[in-house]
């Protein structure tokens, strides 16, 4: 009984020491991404399929079309924020506050997502990175879902929505 308490004290300490140094190797420094959107959930569920937007009240589909069209984006599908600075190694986590699936991929360089009726609405080119779809699952988090990205090498990063293009961040770490 004393001995088996005790090991159990010991495994506890040795977690704890775990924790603390694998905090310090992460290097510290961590920024959350807000990934937003206004989906109006009857009306793009209703033309796009069930379970595409899961929230009411915001810009019917039409309206979302209309905005591509009229302006080249939908203002409210967004990340935020736009521009972050973080020290080598640092990491991001992305996380999915609007009502559709939206991913947090690193890409090369910005361009056009993967969604072709998209593109032709904005006139864009999917990016090189559309040809991993595994990217869709390690990079995409759906309504109350979360990206991490790894730690963050020096240099500019960009990170961009593979079904809307237009939802970007650039990242300086250094
Ligand atoms: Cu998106």
């Amino acid at each position: 009984m004393f001995s088996g308490r005790r090991a159990v004290a010991a495994f506890v300490a040795f977690g704890l020491t775990l924790a603390m140094s694998s905090t310090a190797l992460a290097g510290g420094d961590h920024r959350n991404v807000q990934m937003l959107d206004a989906c109006d959930g009857p009306s793009f569920n209703a033309t796009i399929g069930p379970g595409t937007c899961e929230r009411d009240g915001g810009l019917s589909f039409g309206q979302f079309i209309g905005q591509l069209v009229s302006m080249g984006q939908a203002p409210a599908w967004r990340f935020s924020p736009t521009q972050l600075t973080i020290s080598a190694g640092g990491s991001i986590s992305a996380f999915n506050r609007g009502g559709e699936f939206h991913t947090f991929t690193e890409v090369a360089n910005f361009g056009g997502g993967c969604v072709p009726q998209l593109n032709a609405i904005l006139g864009l080119t999917p990016v090189p990175e559309c040809s991993n779809p595994a990217l869709f699952g390690t990079t995409g988090a759906g309504p109350g879902g979360e990206v991490e990205t790894g730690p963050l090498a020096s240099g500019v990063h960009r990170f961009e929505c593979l079904i809307h293009p237009w939802m970007r961040t650039t990242v300086n770490a250094g």
